[in-house]
C-alpha cells in the first residue's frame, strides 16, 4: 500500500511540474509497478533430497519385489501382499477420504479404530495431515494453493509434490481450513501422537514378519514384497491426483480439471469418479451410481452400515445430479456405456 501511495504522489508531481503526456505517465507507472513486484520474493523449487532418495529406493525395490513375487517367492506371499494392499487402500478410501476428509458418513468408534489402523498400514501420512492436504486440494483445486496442483503437470501432481517443499500459498491459504472436527476425534489425535511408532509397525514390520513366521518366507523376499505392495498402492492413489485430473470425461462439470476415469476407478477402489466427486464431495459413494464392481469402497461402507457401525450416509438427489450435468457437464452423461454409467 505504501509503495502504491508513493507511486501515486510521484505520478501527480510529475504531472504538474513537467506536464508530461498521459502515455508517458502510464509507462512510468508500469515500470514502477514492475520494480515493486520484482522486489517480492519469488517462489523457487526446493528439492527435499531425503524424499528423492527414499522414493528412488522404494521404486527400485518394488521392481525387484515384483520380480521375486513372480519367480521366487511363495504364492502365499503374493496373496498376503494383495490382501494387505487391499485393506490398506480401504483405510485411505473409506477412512481418510470419505469419512475424515469429507464427513460423508459417520462411524462408531470401533469402525474408526479399524479404519485408522488400515490407514496407518497405507503410510500416506497420518490422517490429520492427509485430510488437511486433501481439504486444501478441494478448496483451491488447480491453483498454487492446491498441494498437488494438476496445472503443474502429470509428474508434479503424481509424485513430484512430495519431493519438493510446498508452495507458500498451500501453507498460507491452507491455514483457512477448519480442522476442529479432527482435533476432537480421539482416534485421529492418538494416531497422530503415536504415528512414529504405529506407521513402521503396520506398514513395514508386521507385513514383512508374517510371511517369514507363518510360511517360512525368506526375510529378503518378504521385505521386497512389502516394498512392492506399498509402492504400487502409492502409485494407484497418486493416479487420482494426476491421471484423473488430466484425462477422461467431465459429465458433471466441464470447467474443472477432475475427470471420471473408469480405469483409475477400478485401481483406486472406487475413487476414479473424480469429476463427480469434486462436484458432490459429500456423497459417501464418491460416484453417482457406486456399483460395487467399480466402487469397492461403497460396498465396504454399506456392509458396515448394515451391521450398524456406519450411519448417516449422505447421497445426492438424482434430480440435482441431472440438473447439474445438464447445466455444466460435457454431455458425456448422455453417452453412458460403462459399468459406472449404465
Ligand atoms: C502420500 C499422500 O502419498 C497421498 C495423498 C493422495 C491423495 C489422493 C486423493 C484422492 C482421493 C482418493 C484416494 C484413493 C486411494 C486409492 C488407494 C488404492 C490402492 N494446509 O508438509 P510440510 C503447514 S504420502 C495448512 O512439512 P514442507 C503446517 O503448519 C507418502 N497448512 O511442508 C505444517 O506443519 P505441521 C508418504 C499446511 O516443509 C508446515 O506447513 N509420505 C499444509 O513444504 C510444514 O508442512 C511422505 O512421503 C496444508 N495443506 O514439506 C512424506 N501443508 O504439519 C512426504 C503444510 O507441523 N512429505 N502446512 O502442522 C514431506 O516430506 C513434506 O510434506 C514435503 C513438504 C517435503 C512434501
Ligand atoms: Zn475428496
Ligand atoms: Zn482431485
Amino acid at each position: 500500500f505504501g509503495s502504491s501511495a508513493t507511486l501515486f504522489l510521484e505520478a501527480s508531481q510529475q504531472d504538474v511540474s513537467q506536464n508530461k503526456s498521459s502515455t508517458e505517465k502510464s509507462v512510468a507507472q508500469t515500470l514502477q509497478v514492475q520494480k515493486t513486484q520484482s522486489s517480492k520474493p519469488k517462489y523457487q523449487w526446493k528439492i527435499v533430497w531425503r524424499n528423492m532418495i527414499a522414493f528412488a529406493y522404494l521404486h527400485l525395490g518394488a521392481l525387484y519385489g515384483l520380480y521375486l513375487l513372480l519367480v521366487a517367492a511363495s504364492v502365499y506371499t503374493t496373496i498376503w501382499s494383495i490382501t494387505i494392499g487391499a485393506f490398506a487402500a480401504i483405510g485411505v478410501t473409506a477412512g481418510a477420504h470419505r469419512l475424515w476428509a469429507h464427513r460423508s458418513y459417520k462411524a462408531k468408534w470401533p469402525m474408526r479404530i479399524i479404519l485408522m489402523l488400515l490407514q496407518t498400514t497405507a503410510f500416506q501420512n497420518h490422517i490429520y495431515e492427509w485430510v488437511r492436504d486433501h481439504r486444501v486440494h478441494h478448496k483451491f483445486t488447480d491453483t498454487d494453493a492446491d498441494p498437488h496442483n494438476a496445472k503443474r503437470g502429470f509428474f508434479f501432481s503424481h509424485m513430484g509434490w512430495l519431493l519438493i517443499r510446498k508452495h507458500p500459498d498451500v501453507i498460507n491459504k491452507g491455514a483457512s481450513i477448519d480442522m476442529s472436527d479432527l482435533e476432537k476425534d480421539f482416534v485421529v489425535v492418538w494416531q497422530r501422537r503415536l504415528y512414529i511408532v504405529l506407521m513402521p509397525v503396520f506398514c513395514f514390520l508386521l507385513p514383512t514378519w508374517v510371511p517369514c513366521h507363518f510360511w517360512n518366507e525368506k526375510p529378503m523376499y518378504a521385505w521386497y514384497a512389502t516394498l512392492f505392495r506399498y509402492t504400487l498402492s502409492l502409485n494407484l492413489t497418486w493416479l487420482v491426483n494426476s491421471a484423473a485430473h488430466i484425462w477422461g470425461m467431465k459429465p458433471y462439470d466441464n470447467t474443472i480439471s477432475p475427470t471420471d476415469s473408469y480405469s483409475v476407478g477400478i485401481g483406486a477402489f472406487g475413487e476414479g469418479w473424480h469429476n463427480y466427486h469434486h462436484v458432490f464431495p459429500w456423497d459417501y459413494k464418491a460416484g453417482e451410481l457406486g456399483n460395487y464392481r467399480t466402487n469397492f469402497t461403497t460396498g465396504f461402507i454399506d456392509f458396515f452400515a448394515w451391521i450398524g457401525w456406519a450411519y448417516d450416509l449422505k447421497t445426492v438427489a438424482h434430480n440435482m445430479i441431472k440438473r447439474r450435468a445438464a447445466r455444466t457437464g460435457d454431455g458425456s452423461i448422455y453417452e453412458r456405456t460403462d459399468d459406472h454409467h449404465d
